[in-house]
């Protein structure tokens, strides 16, 4: 058989489009019919299967898939054997314990003998032993929000982004479980034709997603102040300064992270950078 590498990614759901755009941005090609359970790459060694999120860990666990996108919280609460290759950031969210607004909760033993409403019991029950607490937990699959205003229990847990269903449901966040964000898994014991696959395509994913927290920055400023502005830009080595017709000044080019990116803009301003500009990178190869 013709070896390719199989990716289970969501059928239809939060995860469905970002997983579809960063093998896009890998530059994998495929047919995007949107009712085909399974599509072939046409450039790149790889078959997609499309899947509710909550059959991937079991599917790459099985090798039904080689490798899979989902959600940390989804692979938590699984349990399946499966290895994290790559953790991708997006898809960030908290799954947190939250109560009515009118409840009066000072710390997580207020939540003894109490019901709680979540679609993760094994998570939950993982954290509320390993903090003492004896509770009920109650299993359900969706709209948990909406369980303590219809008297199914008197709190949940539940994935929190902006917090806004929770507050449109007069819930209020009390304690966060765990954190999560989409993670790339891979079945533990994959054979060596599917390994040097699976590192071609990492090296594209992680090169994309470098790309991502990078910004290429270029500016002007006077010769008198190359030495202050690079020390304020490590970049990947260092900054490129090359000297500008109008003697005197030169253009500095550089690399930066986007996490400190408008503090290092204010301060390249101070040093007496001009004309800055930035520009989106779209692939980076160390
Ligand atoms: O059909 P299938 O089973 O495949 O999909 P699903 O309905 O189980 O999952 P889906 O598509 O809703 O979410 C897929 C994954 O996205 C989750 O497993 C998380 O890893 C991640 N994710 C990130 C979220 C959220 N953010 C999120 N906010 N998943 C769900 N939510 C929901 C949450 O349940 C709540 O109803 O959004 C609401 C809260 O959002 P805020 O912004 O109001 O706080
Ligand atoms: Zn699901």
């Amino acid at each position: 058989m013709k070896n390719v590498l199989k990716i289970a990614i969501q059928k239809s759901g939060r995860l469905s489009e970002v997983s579809l755009q960063l093998l896009q941005e890998c530059g994998i090609s495929f047919s995007q019919n949107k009712n085909r359970l399974i599509s072939s790459a046409y450039n790149f060694p790889l078959e997609i299967l499309f899947l509710r999120d909550d059959d991937i860990p079991v599917s790459v666990a099985d090798g039904v898939a080689d490798i899979g996108i989902v959600g940390e919280n989804v692979v938590e609460e699984k349990e399946k054997s499966i290895v994290i290759t790559e953790r991708l950031g997006f898809a960030r969210c908290r799954l947190a314990l939250a109560v009515p607004q009118s409840m009066n909760f000072n710390s997580l033993t207020d939540l003894s003998g109490k019901r709680i409403a979540t679609s993760y019991p094994k998570i939950l029950q993982r954290y509320l032993k390993s903090n003492d607490i004896q509770a009920d937990i109650h299993e359900i699959s969706g709209s948990v929000e909406i369980a303590p205003g219809i008297g199914l229990a008197d709190a949940i847990c539940d994935l929190v982004e902006s917090g806004s269903t929770l507050l449109a449901n007069g819930l209020r966040e009390v304690e966060v479980v765990m954190r999560s964000e989409a993670l790339l898994i891979q079945h533990p014991e994959l054979s060596a034709e599917k390994e040097v696959i699976l590192d071609k395509l990492m090296f594209r994913i992680k090169s994309v997603n470098r790309a991502r927290k990078s910004k290429y920055i270029l500016m002007n400023a006077p010769q008198s102040a190359v030495a202050k502005i690079t020390a304020i830009l490590p970049g990947m080595k260092s900054p490129t300064v090359t000297p500008l017709a109008e003697p005197g000044w030169v253009s500095i080019h550089t690399v930066v992270q986007e996490d400190d990116f408008w503090e290092k803009i204010d301060m390249l301003r101070e040093a007496g950078a001009q004309g800055i500009l930035v520009v989106p990178i779209e692939k980076m190869m160390l």
